[in-house]
């Protein structure tokens, strides 16, 4: 079953996507994603320029081998522009088995381990008012888990909080926004906020919390604290994440459980947190972690230690990445939750998809294969717009963790 096709397809329908399809002598064909938000072409050039001849003529057969071939045989191992492009082909890869095999992915993954994965919305608002209107209405819409971002009282602009009702998208075109923090105005306000969540939504309702890489070890064990009463689900990414001996600190504090891991890209990233049991959840996703070979083997590192998945799922990752997801969720003992961020119509019109939501739990579809596909004709309607992430500064004007 050999590779005879390979392309790299940078589309932007309301972002930017970067996909890789493959196709076999057989006919079939496969899709990885390889969106590395803010620097997509990076990762397109790395597959056209130097993977993609080399994927010509192998056996789509061989998944594990290829992805040590690629991993091993670069020299130069690891990194998000590295990873991606590994994963992009090890999902296309995996696609095309179960399409082969006429069997959904996860059959392949083991089967199923549950009906259907739990999931969570992102409620935002510009203030705490709208921040709860938000919360409600994912409620309405059957979420059992809901994460909540707010603008804060003295700040412009805070992470997280999105322009319309469902949709967040941080990337702008062009150049990138410029956005103010103050570590003192949101410690104060983030424990008000999850009272008032308590108190006018009840104890039920899981509820989420993204620190976005912002604070020091001692403030984020001083958050972690605070929260407490609120008994959050998780507490995302309290410090920047290449300081792992802050968690250290962190867990002497708090029993607020912890979630790391959305810009991980190996096992190696994230054995100290998992083995010191350090995190709770571990946030690595197919796309910038090396795809389903490698995800699912970090799955089994965190089994051990009782740690469960909990895949970054926002809209920069395509369809395809969540559609990869759901097959990964559905199929690992250890699953915990994974983030959903619906795409913008636009998105689902070029990604066809089998993946659905319902009361709170989404589900990959029962199609052979992964269940995503792309119309190549669409997508080249929405050619590629340059577009940066936010830069982060203190109200002094000091560069901030974004
Ligand atoms: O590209 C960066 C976004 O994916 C990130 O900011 C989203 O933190 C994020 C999350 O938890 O979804
Ligand atoms: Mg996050």
């Amino acid at each position: 079953m050999k590779i005879v096709d390979a392309k790299v397809i940078v589309c932007s329908p309301g972002r930017n996507f970067v996909t890789l399809k493959l196709v076999t002598e057989d006919g079939v064909s496969g899709l990885g994603d390889a969106t590395l938000n803010g620097r997509e072409l990076a990762v397109a050039s790395y597959l056209s320029n130097h993977l993609v001849p080399l994927l010509i003529g192998r056996d789509a057969r061989r998944i594990e081998d290829t992805w040590h071939y690629f991993y091993k045989g670069a020299y130069w191992r690891r990194g998000p522009v590295t990873m991606s492009a590994i994963a992009a082909i090890d999902t296309a890869l995996w696609d095309i088995r179960a399409k082969s095999l006429n069997v959904p992915l996860y059959q392949l993954l083991g089967g199923a381990s549950r009906d259907a994965v739990l999931v969570y919305g992102h409620a935002s608002g510009a203030d705490m008012e709208k921040t709860l209107g938000s919360f409600g209405h994912f409620l309405n819409l059957g979420y059992k888990a809901v994460r909540a971002q707010s603008g804060i009282p003295g700040l412009a602009s805070a992470y997280g909080v999105g322009q319309g009702e469902m949709a967040y998208e941080p990337a702008e075109k062009h150049a990138p926004p410029e956005n103010l923090w103050s570590t003192e105005h949101y410690l104060r306000f983030v424990p008000q906020l999850f009272a008032r969540l308590r108190n006018e939504f009840g104890p039920e309702i899981h509820v989420l919390h993204d620190a976005h890489h912002r604070l020091t070890p001692i403030e984020a064990a001083r958050l972690g604290k605070d929260l407490e009463p609120f008994r959050l689900f998780w507490l995302e990414d309290p410090t920047p994440a290449e300081l792992q001996s802050a968690l250290r600190l962190i867990r002497q504090h708090t029993t607020t459980p912890l979630a790391i891991g959305e810009v991980f890209n190996t096992i190696f990233d994230c054995q100290q947190l998992i083995e010191e049991h350090l995190v709770d959840f571990i946030r690595t996703t197919v796309v910038h972690a090396g795809g389903i070979t490698h995800l699912r083997k970090i799955a089994h590192l965190a089994e051990i230690y009782q740690v469960r998945t909990g895949s970054h799922g926002a809209t920069d990752l395509s369809p395809v990445s969540m559609g990869a997801a759901l097959h990964f969720d559905l199929s690992v003992n250890n699953f915990g939750i994974q983030e959903y961020m619906p795409h913008t119509p636009e998105t689902d019109r070029v990604f066809p998809h089998a993946y659905s939501f319902q009361d709170g739990l989404m589900h990959p579809g029962e199609v052979a294969g992964m269940g995503v596909d792309i119309d190549e004709q669409l997508a080249s309607q929405y050619p590629y717009v340059p577009a940066y992430l936010p830069i982060n500064r203190k109200l002094d004007g000091t560069i901030h963790s974004w």
